[in-house]
């Protein structure tokens, strides 16, 4: 499966900044370099020394100069790739990057797909394919939490773990198929049902170990959506702005300002959080507004968190019931009561009669109070629904695709456990063959090209 063309992609940002990085793999790389690389220093004797930097200019085939830039040169197969790499360190700025990238595929390079140096480096033995998702992982972590965890993917934690497993089901089904393939020299009366069932229990047990935190440590990674809402004009605007700490809703005293579903990022209690404004929820007839509203019940029924607003100024009512009747059974739920520096309306017996057991917290969006309260109510929530433990004893299963493969594996390990019973071994052994296959998908030794791309496509360009 080794690819022989050389890649080349823009492997930064596109934004200004200091340093931009376009970068070749492949084994033309440094040919393809010095076709627009002029290095400035006559005396480089021997370049390009491998692991050097060198200073020089781009320039394009009119011999213009592009920019001043440092090439390096990083020689197969200690690299990212295992292949010839060049990076070129340019100055960051859209219209540079675009030049240098364009300027290299002219001299020979092919455009890299999404994701395809990992693809790359995965094909070539440097890394395995848990190990090639903790790196987009690590490139998308939004928190500490989620950094540690895609930090202990990269190490090949997962690896070690599920090829511990792999190793286990190979000696069980070794004595099977000696039993199978020469009966005479291996009676099966030798063979012990009953150890065979205990360690495939063993197994079983590992692996669903495995799973546990999962939830968690997808929420680390991927963040979770928190949507605020109720009835229009209670502040759910300046409470997401007041969180967010910036102006990022408009306030307004009139009901209704809020049209449209917002969002924007915070990081709570090493939660990544998407935090939804939604329109206040009404009866009307005014079909934008109606439109809006729909936008905030199914904002509702997907965060995985609601905080209802209430003004506290202002009686419980029929719109507020309704609004209640949102919350779903597995939804964390927190009722602000806001517009805490008013005159209290908004009488306690309510909650002992719809709430008796909800998490309250009173605040004023207008003068910053209860506002830690609210971050905190939100940490204790996510906790609770995630079982956060103590972190870093945990394991570290994160994408679906991992969960699943590992699930598909406990079950043929559980019908394996099942039929040694019953006999014949032939099927036990077969389960086993299942279950190792299952568990390979995670690390790429068992896995279809299919499914590879579509992996590798989720990448961004330029890893
Ligand atoms: N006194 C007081 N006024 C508040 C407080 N929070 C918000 N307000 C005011 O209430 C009005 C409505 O605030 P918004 O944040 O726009 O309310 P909203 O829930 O987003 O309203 P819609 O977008 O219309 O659904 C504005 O005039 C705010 O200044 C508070 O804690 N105390
Ligand atoms: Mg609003």
């Amino acid at each position: 499966m080794i690819e022989n063309d050389t890649i080349a992609a823009i492997s930064t940002p596109l934004g200004e900044g200091g340093i931009g990085i376009v970068r070749l793999s492949g084994p033309e790389s440094f040919n393809i370099a010095s076709k627009i690389f002029e290095i400035s220093s006559k005396k480089a004797s021997g370049f390009p020394v491998d692991r050097f930097l060198y200073h020089g200019f781009i320039k394009d085939f009119q011999n213009n100069i592009v920019d001043e830039v440092l090439v390096a040169y990083m020689s197969a197969p200690h690299t990212y790739t295992r292949e010839d790499i060049v990076e070129i360190n340019c100055h960051s700025g859209i219209f540079t990057l675009r030049t240098i990238q364009k300027l290299v595929l002219e001299a020979g390079a092919s455009l890299a797909e999404p994701g395809e140096f990992t693809k790359r480096a995965f094909i070539n033995g440097r890394i395995d394919l848990s190990q090639a998702e903790a790196v987009m992982n690590m490139v998308r972590a939004r928190s500490e939490q989620a950094v540690k965890i895609a930090a202990r993917g990269l190490q090949g934690e997962v690896t070690s773990k599920v090829e511990k497993v792999r190793e286990s089901i190979i000696a069980m089904r070794a004595p099977l198929e000696a039993l199978f393939d020469y009966p005479e020299e291996f009676p099966e009366e030798e063979l012990s049902v009953i150890s065979l069932t205990v360690h495939i229990e063993d197994l079983i047990g590992y692996l669903k170990e495995m799973l546990k935190g999962t939830e968690r440590n997808r929420a680390y990674q991927e963040g979770v959506s928190v949507a605020i809402i109720g009835k229009p004009n209670v502040g759910k605007s300046s409470l997401l702005n007041i969180l967010l700490q910036q102006q990022r809703a408009i306030v307004h005293e009139l009901p209704g300002t809020t049209r449209d579903v917002l969002e924007g990022y915070l990081n709570l209690g090493g939660y990544p959080i998407r935090l939804i404004d939604t329109a206040g929820i009404q009866g009307t007839i005014d079909p934008v507004e109606k439109q809006g509203i729909d936008l905030s019940r199914s904002a509702a029924g997907q965060a995985k968190l609601i905080i209802m607003v209430l003004d506290g100024s202002e009686n419980w009512s029929e719109e507020d019931q309704e609004i209640l009747n949102l919350r779903q059974q597995d939804q964390g739920f927190i009722i602000v009561i806001n517009k805490s520096d008013l005159k209290r309306k908004l009488k306690p017996d309510i909650f002992s009669k719809y709430l008796p057991d909800v998490n309250i917290v009173e605040a004023s969006a207008l003068e910053g109070t209860g506002i830690k309260e609210l971050e905190e109510a939100v940490v204790n929530q996510l906790d609770r629904k995630y079982q956060a433990e103590k972190f870093g004893e945990s394991p570290i299963i994160v994408t679906i695709r991992h969960e699943e493969s590992i699930k598909h594996a406990v079950e043929h390990l559980e019908k394996a456990k099942e039929i040694t019973t019953e006999q014949p071994l032939e099927l036990v052994s077969l389960e086993l063959q299942n279950a190792w296959d299952k568990l390979g998908e995670i690390t790429g030794d068992t896995i279809n090209e299919d499914l590879l791309d579509k992996i590798f496509k989720e990448f961004c360009l330029g890893k």
